[in-house]
């Protein structure tokens, strides 16, 4: 599958990532629907969805095309592979709040990202999901803000049921990516990311990130890098 119509700015990809049942495919179907799906039907290994946004900084406006990809189930086999990761530009990190396991898994999802991510410090939005359970919430918030503080997350409590803070997550990450992306021509590994075309599982896709009305300035990242790159 190749993108083919690019009529946006940037091309975003994103990776929700957390325990088998807290919520990972259900608050993306929410993001994107704006519906609460309890019923999937899932492709093994190829699951993602895409929405477009418009995001403004610095007096620009900026067309976004965001993909968001699912583990498709994998992660109940703790079978994600390195190439998954590999091209993510940011992640939701997702736990159940009525879930004390899913929480303590948090950091062995981080060491997973700090491994394979295109970087040891990628943008991650931590999400405590289904904080419409109010009466089987087992993990308090002050638990949660130790950890986010220690691996300095933000944090945010969603439903995908309610659709409560679901689209406050999601944009909250690309705010970061964007602003990395803004500031990144003196970042490496983000400008590499950038410029490199990639596969992810059984799928290819153009440029990871391509700049309308500056021709080829999608391969010339590398260039500008360092043309613009005071350090
Ligand atoms: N009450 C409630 N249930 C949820 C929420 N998100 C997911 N669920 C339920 O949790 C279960 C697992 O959800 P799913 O999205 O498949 O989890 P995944 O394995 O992480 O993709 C399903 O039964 C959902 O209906 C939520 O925010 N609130
Ligand atoms: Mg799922």
């Amino acid at each position: 599958m190749t993108t083919t119509n690019i009529d946006y700015d940037y091309l975003l990809k994103f990776l929700v990532l957390g325990d088998s049942g807290v919520g990972k495919t259900c608050l993306l179907y929410q993001y994107t629907d704006g519906r609460f799906h309890t019923q999937f039907i899932s492709t093994v290994g190829i699951d993602f969805r895409e929405k477009r946004l418009v995001y403004n900084s610095r007096g620009r406006r900026h067309r976004i095309h965001l993909q968001i990809w699912d583990t498709a189930g994998q992660e109940r086999f703790r079978s994600l592979t390195t190439a998954f990761y590999r091209d993510a530009m940011g992640f939701l990190l997702i736990f159940d709040l009525t879930s004390e396991k899913s929480f303590l898994e948090i950091t062995n999802w981080l060491e997973q990202l700090r491994m394979h991510a295109y970087s040891e410090d990628p943008d991650v939005v931590l999400c405590g999901n289904k904080c419409d359970l109010l009466q089987l919430r087992v993990v308090s918030r002050e638990q949660v803000s130790a950890l986010a503080e220690r691996y300095r997350l933000p944090y945010i409590e969603t439903s995908a049921c309610t659709g409560a803070n679901v689209q406050q997550a999601v944009e909250l990450l690309v705010g970061r990516v964007m602003e990395r992306i803004e500031n990144a021509m003196c970042n490496r590994e983000l400008s590499l990311l950038m410029t490199q075309s990639r596969c992810l599982p059984n799928l290819v896709f153009g440029p990871e990130l391509v700049r309308l009305g500056e021709p080829g300035a999608s391969h010339d990242v590398s260039e500008s890098t360092r043309r613009n790159c005071n350090c």
